[in-house]
């Protein structure tokens, strides 16, 4: 028998001790989801931001396996030939029995090997694979169900890749395959039922019954212990899928998830608590030049203030230098992502602001994608009618540098009343009168097909914010993800988070939450809360992290009306900040950026394969789990949330924030905190192998 191997994380990545101990010869690892070379929401991101630092891992022996998609394949897969003998012949003997599966480099960071499954040709084997599917699981799936259906065949398809790699091995391989969500889980129950060698892993990133009751206005986790989840995924007409899902729980040698909340839900719902919470990372890029990122957010605050300009031109009554962008950005689920509390909050922020006559404005931008007609004329009208301006303003430049080079020429000083003709009074005039607006600035920016029936127009109707001259607050609905090829606003996703001081993110339902995650390693700081996983996250690995500028709201042991008073009040005070407050604080922010880097969190994905081998081939593998653990303490230097940092100086001038270097670059040294520290943990039991030995 051979000796078992030992597997801890030990390391910063665990990559170090990986490499020592892992015999990757005999090891493969194979990632399996939906969401694979194929966007439809935040699983993509996962995998897409993870595969650099698995590829660095596993190198030659990591496959990623999807659903084979045409669009997708032109425009992201390069076809190539497989390179493992094993697994060509296991593609070709599935490509000579009625499949369509196709090899290839994903074409991201990382290049990883992708093998896509062509569901839509194996559509035949679809009743006989349902037949077995109740025979084997007793899961019945109805003929309606297009999703599942897809499930059914992509779970079929992928144990019989697995099954038919491991028969194609000369060497029984030790093969370690993670399934994310329902719509993959299906693979795993079937290499559990046919007993292949497989040690799995099943991540789920939400769960079905979580999402359809927390969308359906249930108090959802104060009741999460009393549901009926056979009888609620009945109700629903979920039963099918919520099987398929609490059955790939049940299998997994090795059951995960993203978040501490998710794993409570999930014990309640899938009725098996979680081995492993995997939080998910991103891949962050660091700038050579320490503050290139305050760079790039006055450079794209810049592009934004533009299309303001334009939009809300006859009524520019507000100081753009004293207006604070926020946004909220997301999937349009209007109460599971928190819009409703926001613009609550967005209500109360207006009236605080105009009672104690801020000299500050707010613009709340609302980028969430609802179905629309495309832009409308008004707001497509501003952007034109602010280029009139611009392009006046330079045509009168030019007119008034002509005559000026024409009086120096001649040696003299120009009169300066005579510098602008009545011709170029005219065009201004002309220009100006074209600024005259009958209408406020509208909220939307395109012709929603449901106006009558949107959430947010009705929410907006109701607490009345219409863009008028009094309100400090100005709401923009933009109901499109956005492109640096719109004609409106052409900024992508980053450049506009980039461009904004604030991201709002009060969601109910998050079970990780991305967009408060690309904020923070953007250093912009943002708003989450304790019922989304980045939010408990950050509460656990900081001391203070409103000081980091991560605003965590309470909406577990709060009311909604609560809530909002708490989000309204993290709102006022962050509009008191000064300018140089505000730059303080994205500097903190952004130093958190390694801690949500995939370098760091990836570890979690190693401990659960690693568990995962030790519990499907015990004779091999032994699992040490390690302590792990890690906090950001309060930072040193000055503090940068107006609640406890007055200027020392009561002479403090609004001067002094403008234009004063910052002095925190002198104080970083004393907040910079090493992650890396507290995992230097030795390996007690190493032998000259590296590995402990077995008794
Ligand atoms: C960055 C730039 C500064 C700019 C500031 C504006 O820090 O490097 O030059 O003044 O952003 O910050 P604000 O929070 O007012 O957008
Ligand atoms: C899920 O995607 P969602 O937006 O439907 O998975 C994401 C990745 O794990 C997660 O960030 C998000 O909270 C979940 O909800």
């Amino acid at each position: 028998m051979p000796l078992a191997r030992s597997l801890s994380v030990t390391s910063l990545s665990g990559l170090e001790d990986w490499d020592e101990e892992f015999d990757r010869e005999d090891a493969v690892l194979f990632e399996i989801a939906w969401e694979v070379a194929n966007k439809v929401g935040g699983i993509y991101t996962v995998i897409q931001t993870k595969a650099r630092l698995t590829c660095e891992e596993w190198g030659e022996n990591y496959f990623l396996v999807g659903p084979y998609m045409e669009s997708n394949v032109r425009t992201q897969v390069e076809l190539i030939e497989p390179c493992n003998p094993a697994l060509r012949r296991t593609i070709d003997k599935m490509n000579s029995s009625g499949c369509k599966v196709y090899f290839g480099r994903w074409l991201i960071e990382g290049s990883p090997y992708v093998i896509l499954l062509d569901v839509g040709f194996t559509a035949w084997s679809l009743d006989r694979w349902k037949s077995e599917l109740w025979e084997k699981c007793s899961i019945g799936v109805p003929w309606f169900d297009r999703e599942a259906n897809d499930a059914v065949l992509f779970g079929f398809l992928t144990a019989w890749l697995l099954g038919e790699y491991a028969a194609q091995c000369d060497e029984p391989p030790h093969i370690v395959a993670q399934f994310h969500e329902w719509l993959a889980g299906l693979g795993l129950v079937l290499c559990r039922q046919r007993q292949l060698p497989v040690a799995t892993i099943f991540t789920t990133h939400a769960t079905l019954l979580g999402r359809y009751l927390c969308a359906g206005n249930v108090d959802f986790y104060n009741n999460l212990a009393e549901f009926n989840v056979d009888k609620e995924a009945g109700d629903r007409q979920i039963y099918h899928r919520y099987c398929l899902e609490r059955a790939a729980s049940r299998c997994a040698h090795v059951f995960t998830t993203v978040s501490q909340i998710t794993a409570i839900e999930a014990e309640h719902l899938l009725k098996r608590k979680p081995d492993i919470v995997t939080p998910n990372g991103l891949n962050v890029k660091k700038f050579s030049a320490m503050h290139e990122f305050q760079n790039l957010h006055a450079q794209s605050k810049s592009r934004i203030q533009e299309f303001v300009r334009g939009h809300f031109y006859g009524h520019l009554d507000f100081n753009l230098d004293k207006t604070v962008f926020l946004f909220i950005a997301g999937r349009y689920e209007f109460c599971n992502k928190g819009a409703d509390v926001f613009l609550e909050a967005l209500a109360r922020l207006n009236y605080l602001l105009r009672v104690n006559h801020s000299e500050v404005s707010v613009i709340a931008f609302f980028i969430m994608p609802a179905r629309t007609n495309n832009f409308n004329v008004e707001t497509l009208k501003g952007q034109a009618v602010r280029k009139q301006l611009w392009d006046t303003a330079q045509t009168v430049k030019e007119r008034f540098g002509k005559k000026l080079y024409e009086s120096l020429l001649v040696g003299q000083l120009p009169d300066v009343s005579k510098m602008l003709d009545k011709e170029d009074f005219t065009m201004m005039k002309r220009a100006i009168f074209a600024t005259q607006r009958q209408c406020l600035p509208p909220i939307c920016t395109h012709n929603m097909l449901e106006d009558s029936s949107d959430p947010i127009l009705n929410c907006i109707r109701r607490i009345g914010l219409f863009n008028s001259a009094q309100d400090r607050v100005k709401v923009i609905f933009h109901p499109e993800f956005l492109s640096s090829t719109s004609p409106l606003l052409p900024m992508d996703y980053e450049e506009f988070v980039r461009g904004c001081h604030l991201g709002v993110f009060p969601s109910y339902y998050e079970p990780w939450g991305y967009t408060p995650a690309e904020c923070t390693v953007m250093g912009i700081p943002s708003i989450s809360t304790n019922l989304s996983g980045f939010g408990c996250f950050m509460e656990e690995h900081i001391a203070d992290p409103s000081a980091y500028g991560i605003y965590i709201l309470d909406r577990r042991f709060r009311g909604v009306d609560e809530s909002c008073n708490q989000l309204t009040s993290f709102l006022f005070q962050f509009c008191q900040q000064s300018r140089r407050q505000r730059i303080i604080q994205r500097n903190r922010t952004e130093r958190l950026s390694d801690l949500l880097d995939w370098r760091y969190l990836g570890r979690y994905y190693v401990s659960a394969r690693h568990m995962a081998l030790a519990k499907a081939f015990p004779d091999t593998y032994i699992y040490e789990p390690q302590a792990t653990g890690f906090r950001y303490p309060r930072p040193a230097s000055v503090p940068p949330s107006p609640a406890h940092s007055l200027h020392s100086s009561p002479h403090h001038s609004e001067a002094e924030d403008e234009e004063e270097p910052y002095d925190e670059d002198l104080e970083a040294e004393k907040d910079r905190v090493n992650i890396r520290q507290p995992f230097n943990l030795t390996n007690r039991n190493k032998n000259h192998t590296g590995l402990p030995e077995k008794n």
